[in-house]
C-alpha cells in the first residue's frame, strides 16, 4: 500500500516541517512530502529548484524529497486541510492508495510501515487529549441539531473525539474528504468567517473549529475509523508513534525556562522536536541549538520537583 503524505504551513512553521521531515527521513520514509505553504520557501530550502509553476523540490536524502506547493487561499490552514489532502489524492500523486496530512508540530517516532499502512480501509485518526464523548453527549445532541437545520443528519454512532492533526484517507474513501469540507462549510457558517482554528470557550457548540468539523463527518458518513488511543500523539505516556505538538508556544520558539518556572515543564513533544532537528536537515546554528538543549535540560529539571497540578 502507498500512501502519499502532505502537510500546510506558514511563517516559522517550515521548521516544524524540517524536523516532521527529519523525523520522517529517520523513519525510512521513501517518497515525497507534498509541502503546501503560503509565504515565501523555508531559509533552509531556498535553494530548491522550481519544478513547476508555483512547486519547488527540495531533496532531504536519496529517495525522499520535499514538493513545496504554492497555496492560494484566503481559508485558515486548518479548514484547507480536506482540500490539500484531496488535491494529493487527484492531482499531486493519483498513484496512491491513500493519503496523510501531518500537522507541522508533529514528529513520526514509529518505523514508516506502521503508518504507511494506517489509512487501509478506514479513515486513520488518534484520540484528542480528552477523548471520550459518548454518542449522545450533550455537545453531540447540540451538533446534531444545528445540522439538521442546514438539512444535515448526522446519526452515525461515535463516542470518541478525534485529533485533526493528523488524518489519513484511503482513496476510496475518499468522498469523506467532502464530507469534512461541508462540514467545514456549515461550521463556519455558524461562527462567522476568518477565525482561527480556537474559538471561544470550550462550552461553545463549535470550540475547536476544523477538528469539531472532522468529527461532524464521522457523524454524518459513518466512515470506518483506524484508531488509535492519545498516548499515539504523546498525550498520555507511553506512546511510540507519533508526537504532537499542541498549543503554544510551539517548541521552535523556545522558551521552555520561562514555561517551567511558569509550571509547565518542556514535553515530550518539544523533545521529540529538538532531537529532529539536525539531520539531515539542519535548522538551527550549532549556538542556537546549544542553548534550546540547554534551556530544554534546565526546564526538564525544574520540573522535575516544581509543576503545575
Ligand atoms: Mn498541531
Amino acid at each position: 500500500m502507498i500512501s502519499s503524505i502532505c502537510t500546510l504551513f506558514e511563517g516559522d512553521y517550515h521548521l516544524g516541517v524540517g524536523a516532521l521531515a527529519n523525523s520522517l527521513s529517520a523513519a525510512g520514509y521513501q517518497g515525497t512530502l507534498w509541502a503546501g505553504h503560503r509565504g515565501p520557501l523555508p531559509p533552509w530550502a531556498v535553494k530548491a529548484p522550481q519544478v513547476q509553476v508555483g512547486m519547488h523540490r527540495f531533496e532531504v536524502r536519496d529517495g525522499f524529497s520535499i514538493t513545496f506547493v504554492q497555496v492560494e487561499t484566503p481559508l485558515h490552514f486548518a479548514y484547507y486541510k480536506p482540500d490539500f489532502l484531496d488535491r494529493v489524492l487527484t492531482e499531486f500523486d493519483p498513484n496512491a492508495d491513500a493519503a496523510i496530512y501531518l500537522d507541522p508540530d508533529i514528529i513520526v517516532k514509529c518505523p514508516w510501515h506502521l503508518i504507511e499502512r494506517w489509512p487501509s480501509e478506514g479513515i486513520a485518526l488518534v484520540e484528542d487529549v480528552h477523548s471520550a464523548m459518548p454518542q449522545r453527549h450533550p455537545m453531540r445532541l447540540a451538533w446534531r441539531e444545528i445540522l439538521s437545520h442546514h438539512g444535515v443528519s448526522a446519526n452515525h454512532p461515535c463516542d470518541r473525539y478525534y485529533n485533526s492533526g493528523f488524518v489519513g484517507v484511503p482513496r476510496s474513501l475518499q468522498g469523506f474528504l467532502a464530507t469534512w469540507s461541508k462540514a467545514m462549510a456549515i461550521v463556519i457558517s455558524v461562527i462567522g468567517e476568518g477565525k482561527g482554528i480556537k474559538h471561544g470557550a470550550s462550552s461553545d457548540v463549535f470550540h475547536t473549529t476544523d477538528q469539531d468539523a472532522l468529527n461532524l463527518a464521522l457523524m454524518i458518513s459513518g466512515a470506518p475509523v483506524n484508531a488509535a488511543g492519545s498516548d499515539a500523539m504523546d498525550f498520555a505516556t507511553g506512546g511510540y508513534l507519533l508526537s504532537h505538538a499542541i498549543g503554544t508556544p510551539k517548541p521552535w520558539r523556545g522558551g521552555f525556562l520561562r514555561e517551567a518556572l511558569r509550571g509547565f515543564p518542556p514535553t515530550t513533544a518539544s523533545k521529540a522536536f529538538l532531537r529532529n532537528s539536525d539531520a539531515p536537515i539542519r535548522l538551527f546554528e550549532p549556538a542556537r541549538r546549544a542553548s534550546l538543549a540547554l534551556a530544554l535540560a534546565l526546564g526538564a529539571a525544574i520540573g522535575r520537583f516544581y509543576r503545575r497540578a
